[in-house]
């Protein structure tokens, strides 16, 4: 992985549209501690969406700040806090989804786990149908929260996560075991409690970290309903504006 984010999408939006009126994305925030589960959850969903057309996974992970070259050194030592809510660009992130919510094309940064830093280059993103927004800071910003249709928390026993993130970080982002552990005592477990932990107060749902198959359905279960009574409003308006052509 490295500089590749985890992001995904099936095309350009059926309806794109460049002014971005007449679209409206469901959205659904994804939020829970880190390696709790939330980019399978996501990932776990997009499949079972697999009937539509776009479906995108928009991940914090990519708007993580531009770092200085002192706070470079500080990430290769552990010595940096990324687990803070001001280690996003909040503004951005929220600028990328309001763009893709309506349809249009964005560019979203891409940022390097392995060199702790916001690449150069961009990625083009078209606008989605559904748009599926993880992080741990996901439920964070009243501004991010009022973008979300539906609100989940990824809910998982510390154990496991720092479990799962030992293995996850060694294989997939170049860490060692020291490093990783450092990091946990320094920063992540802080950030859990008095941020991530505190924002699942805004959950809608709570899924299960693991285990959660029937959870995630019933999740897809209600997406799809809600799928169906907005192309039933789209199909009323395009009616009704096809009457009026006819009468007008
Ligand atoms: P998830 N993170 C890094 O390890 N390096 C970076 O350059 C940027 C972020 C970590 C961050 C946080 N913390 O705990 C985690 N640290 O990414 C969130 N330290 O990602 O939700 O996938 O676990
Ligand atoms: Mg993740």
């Amino acid at each position: 992985r490295g500089t590749n984010m985890v992001m995904a999408s099936h095309g350009r939006s059926p309806w794109y549209d460049p002014d971005g009126k007449n679209v409206d994305a469901y959205v659904i925030g994804i939020a829970g501690g880190s390696a709790s589960g939330k980019t399978s959850v996501a990932r776990a969903i997009l499949s079972a969406l697999n009937f539509i057309p776009t479906v995108l996974i928009l991940s914090q992970d990519a708007f993580y700040k531009h770092h200085t070259q002192e706070e470079i050194d500080l990430a290769f030592k552990s010595d940096l806090d990324l687990d803070h809510p001001d280690a996003i660009d909040v503004p951005l992130f929220e600028k990328c989804l309001r763009d893709l919510r309506l349809g249009k094309a964005t560019e979203i940064p891409v940022y390097s786990f392995v060199h702790h830093q916001r690449m150069p280059e961009k990625k083009h993103l078209y606008g989605a149908s559904v748009i599926i927004v993880e992080g741990i800071m996901a439920l964070q910003s009243p501004e991010m929260r009022a973008l979300y249709d539906l609100k989940v928390f990824v809910n998982c026993d510390s154990d496991l996560m720092l479990a799962r993130r030992i293995k996850r970080d060694i294989k997939e982002r170049g860490r060692d075991v020291d490093g990783v552990l450092d990091q946990y005592l320094r920063f992540v477990k802080n950030s859990y409690d008095n941020f991530v932990q505190p924002s699942s107060r805004h959950a809608d749902i709570i899924v299960p970290g693991s285990s959660n198959h029937l959870a995630i359905e019933l999740l897809v279960t209600h997406v799809k309903r809600q799928l169906d009574s907005r192309s039933l409003r789209f199909r009323k308006l395009l009616a009704n504006m096809e009457e009026h052509d006819v009468n007008g």
